[in-house]
């Protein structure tokens, strides 16, 4: 029988995560650049979040750190002496730990053609970034090589920008039914980059066999990408039948929130008022970058960072929400601090398939017994910490690449090395 659920697949971070500071217009990573990263306590903090997910009864999947330092890119970069640090410390990112922007997802009860269908996302805007696709690519045609149920794409063209699942959302009356797909993009000659491009947005959704009715194209609200929401998923978030956003998302907030009422009735807008809660206030808490879950309970939760605790006026309006009898019933706490001083919060960590989870490679599933195994796999082999001036450093790197090594061979997934 048929067991199609929503799966949230967190990245596994890297061994090499640092701050270096390469994303202009991500105010948190922007700030922390130069700081001493924790890369072992970033990893244990990840997978902490996993296994508080499923402990809710949530199923769980995940996906691997890139290989690092790429050495196959900073070839092509014809590095030596004289290159910018910053396309050095590109090559040693561990980006790829947010999985919001490997894919983007169309759920089979959307598509023409009833499959799953996945398309790489192409990360242009930051150099950093632009080099994760293909081995991303690798990864979800070995997860969800399933023929059958899913169609994994190749990235679209380099021209058009594409951030993958952060600027996508889904809403439906519940995750396996036909669903209204949201996607978001931004117009570029704002203060910082608008990273997704409408035009890599309408490509996906072609190629994904999207029904135009049941398909929206929003922009998102300079301002909003202007205050630091280089990605919609800082300003607004959506589960089921609900849209948790803030008043600035979007550039027409209005009307969009009438054409998602006509395109999905019963659909209900959760708003936070700039009023209530800034923007500023918003983009350093990352209340909208939280995971809104439905456990099998049925009571809609939302997984908030730390962040959100320390801010008076988020704190303030969460503890209002749960008040009032919206539809958002519990508010949860997780501690991913050495992602969020990266401009990562529990969204960021995630991507979501709605699917089987018995037609997923079982080896991308997490159970206890696994996320123990990730545990002491980083415990033994993550650096402890990496501080900038390290980037670049021969026996770091060794360190980098054995530690996933182990990693792969104890997830049985040595064809990924
Ligand atoms: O692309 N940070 C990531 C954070 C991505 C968050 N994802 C979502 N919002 N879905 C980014 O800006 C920091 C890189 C550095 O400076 O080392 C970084 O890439």
């Amino acid at each position: 029988m048929s067991n199609v659920v929503e799966i949230n697949f967190d990245g596994i971070v890297g061994p090499s995560h640092n701050y270096a500071g390469l994303s202009l217009g991500n105010l948190a990573a922007t700030k922390n650049a130069g700081d001493t990263s924790y890369p072992r306590a970033a990893a244990l903090q990840g997978v902490a979040k996993m296994r508080h997910n499923m402990a809710m009864g949530l199923a769980q999947g995940f996906f691997l750190p890139l290989p690092r330092p790429d050495t196959g890119w900073l070839e092509e970069l014809a590095t030596d002496d004289t290159t910018d640090p910053a396309l050095v410390a590109g090559a040693w990112s561990a980006s790829s730990m947010w999985t919001a922007n490997a894919a983007t997802v169309s759920p089979a009860s959307d598509t023409a053609d009833g499959k799953c269908h996945l398309t790489v996302a192409n990360l242009v805007t930051m150099p950093h970034r632009s080099h994760e696709w293909p081995d991303t690519l690798r990864q979800l045609k070995l997860a969800f090589a399933d023929g059958d149920r899913f169609a994994v794409h190749s990235a679209v063209p380099p021209t058009f920008g594409d951030e993958g699942a952060a600027n996508h959302m889904r809403l439906t009356p519940s995750h396996g039914e036909k669903g209204l797909e949201v996607f978001v993009y931004g117009r570029p000659g704002g203060r910082f980059p608008a990273r997704q491009h409408e035009q890599a947005s309408r490509i996906i959704a072609r190629s994904h066999g999207l029904d135009l009715e049941h398909t929206l194209f929003v922009e998102q609200a300079p301002e909003a990408i202007a205050a630091g929401a280089f990605h919609n998923d800082v300003v607004a978030v959506a589960n089921e039948g609900v849209l948790f956003t803030h008043e600035q998302a979007f550039a027409d907030p209005s009307g969009t929130y009438a054409a998602i009422a006509a395109k999905c009735p019963g659909a209900q807008v959760v708003e936070v008022p700039a009023s209530a809660v800034s923007l500023a206030d918003a983009v350093s808490s990352y209340l909208f970058n939280a995971q809104l879950l439905t456990p099998p309970s049925g009571e809609m939760t939302l997984v908030v960072p730390e962040e959100c605790r320390e801010n008076g006026a988020v704190w303030t309006w969460l503890q209002a929400m749960l008040e009032g009898n919206g539809p958002i019933r519990h508010v949860k706490v997780v501690d991913v601090r050495q992602s969020m001083a990266n401009g990562g919060g529990p969204a960021c960590l995630r991507l979501r398939v709605v699917a089987d989870p018995a037609t997923v490679d079982h080896r991308f599933m997490l159970d206890k017994d696994k996320a123990s195994l990730v545990e002491s796999v980083v415990s033994q082999y993550w650096p402890e910490t990496i501080n900038t001036a390290q980037i670049g450093d021969p026996a770091l790197a060794d360190t980098v690449q054995t530690a996933r090594g182990k990693l792969l061979e104890a997830l049985d997934l040595t064809e990924l090395l």
